[in-house]
């Protein structure tokens, strides 16, 4: 079979992120309520608002609005992992950013699977959040023994997606028939199962250690624990879910609302309590287990590194003035006060170097070209030859991750652990080393800026 008979990367994106979508609204239909609540405010949203209407269609992000989704994961061991990263390979999703949660007080740390190239977000930006369990952070060390042996036992890869993994490796890609089948088989690995694979009393201890210690030893796979639909008004959104009486989440994590939006805004709703079913329970008793539910996000400009030192500098600021945190009801207030700090238009954001920004010449500058030649950038804007359009921040925010993580566990589990970040044994059980973000987005820019006077 030559490359040409090969089904994109992208397309295979696509299959897979409708699949999971479709199995998650069948698991959890409060999603699929989330997801027309969205689809009806963006349009909303898009009918009122032209300027970001005819943004989005010069950027290529009106078509992937619509199925846009990020999914989440945890799992378990090095081997999980590695085998993930490979799995999500086939699909041309790549690892992105190292994230520390345990400074929050959950034992995991955590890298983004999704496309890098602008054609690949523009068709498909799926993108799956995923998480390593971090046993040695169980202080008990008969039950991180045991932890770890339950585990070292599990498969969560059928036999025919290893196969296919394992074959679109050697020959660089799959047929359409071969990409249906990896389909099918992948989503099996995310299914939820009400079954637990430990007694109930094993799954209390490692709960007992950590709720999310439980989430991930306790199945027989990684199931996806939401998938996000994104909104351009999450204020809006998080409005319509009171209104529909979904228990949503007290504050929506990361900056504030502002005319200008930056990184990532999101909102959840509580896990679920479903029943389980333990092997050592028959036809009794039956446990329940909080993993699944469901969130939504507003995303805007990505930061530069100079950007992202002020964000998490006004962050800290409004959550550490009284050593309140992110839950009283003055947070609100606290962070829009230190937020007033961000520059809040394009123009100032943009000759500040506090975002990245895409260049793209306009009607009047790709009909004057002799023109264009001659200037730069800044005066080509002035000139109305050209536009800089805010780069979509594609990735995650440790602190809003541990909000999320935290509002679904239950419970005071506030407490930080004592381990630091460790992102070289977190590369080494990926088996890659995860791609920086910030290069990205500057190669984004930096290309847009040659295309200029290309
Ligand atoms: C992941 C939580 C983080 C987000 O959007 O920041 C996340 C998890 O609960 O496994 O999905
Ligand atoms: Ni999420």
């Amino acid at each position: 079979m030559s490359a040409a008979d090969f089904v994109s990367p992208d397309a295979i994106r696509r299959q897979f992120a409708q699949a999971m979508s479709r199995m998650y609204r069948a698991e959890v239909p409060l999603y699929g309520d989330l997801v027309d609540l969205v689809a009806r405010i963006n349009t909303q949203v898009l009918g009122e608002d032209r300027e970001l209407a005819a943004q989005l269609e010069r950027n290529d992000g009106r078509g992937r609005l619509d199925e846009e989704r990020h999914g989440a994961i945890r799992v378990g061991t090095a081997e999980e992992l590695a085998t993930l990263r490979r799995l999500f390979a086939v699909m041309g999703m790549q690892p992105v950013a190292y994230y520390d949660l345990s400074v929050a007080g959950v034992p995991v740390h955590s890298t983004a699977f999704r496309p890098l190239a602008a054609d690949a977000l523009a068709a498909n930006p799926f993108r799956v959040f995923t998480s390593l369990l971090r046993l040695e952070l169980i202080e008990d060390q008969a039950l991180r023994a045991q932890a770890a042996d339950i585990l070292a036992r599990r498969r969560i890869f059928t036999d025919g997606a290893l196969a296919l993994i394992a074959q679109a490796e050697r020959d660089g890609g799959l047929s359409q028939a071969d990409a249906a089948r990896f389909v099918t088989e992948a989503l099996e690995t995310f299914r939820w199962h009400s079954d637990a694979t430990v007694a109930l009393q094993t799954y209390h201890a490692l709960s007992a250690a950590h709720r999310l210690i439980a989430d991930v030893v306790s199945f027989r796979g990684p199931h996806i624990n939401h998938l996000t639909p994104r909104t351009l008004d999450i204020d809006a959104a998080q409005q319509g879910m009171i209104e529909a009486g979904i228990a949503a989440k007290a504050v929506i994590e990361g900056p504030p609302r502002r005319a200008c939006p930056i990184l990532l805004r999101q909102t959840s709703f509580k896990a679920l309590e479903e029943p389980v079913h333990f092997p050592d329970t028959q036809g009794g008793d039956t446990g329940t287990h909080t993993a699944r539910f469901g969130e939504i996000e507003q995303r805007g400009l990505a930061l530069t590194p100079k950007g992202r030192a002020l964000y998490d500098q006004l962050l800290a600021q409004a959550r550490d003035s009284d050593g309140a945190g992110s839950t009283d009801s003055d947070y609100g207030t606290r962070l829009r006060a230190a937020f007033a700090a961000f520059p809040d238009d394009h123009d100032t954001l943009r000759r500040e170097g506090l975002g990245y920004y895409r260049y793209q010449l306009t009607a009047a500058g790709r009909a004057a070209p002799e023109q264009v030649a001659d200037l730069p950038a800044d005066a080509l804007i002035a000139a109305g030859l050209a536009t800089a359009d805010p780069i979509i921040y594609e990735d995650f925010l440790p602190v809003s991750a541990a909000g999320i993580f935290q509002s679904n566990l239950g419970g005071g589990e506030q407490r930080a652990y004592a381990a630091h970040a460790n992102r070289d044994a977190f590369e080494a059980a990926l088996g890659a080393s995860v791609h920086d973000e910030f290069a990205l987005y500057e190669t984004l820019q930096a290309d847009s800026l040659a295309a200029l006077h290309g």
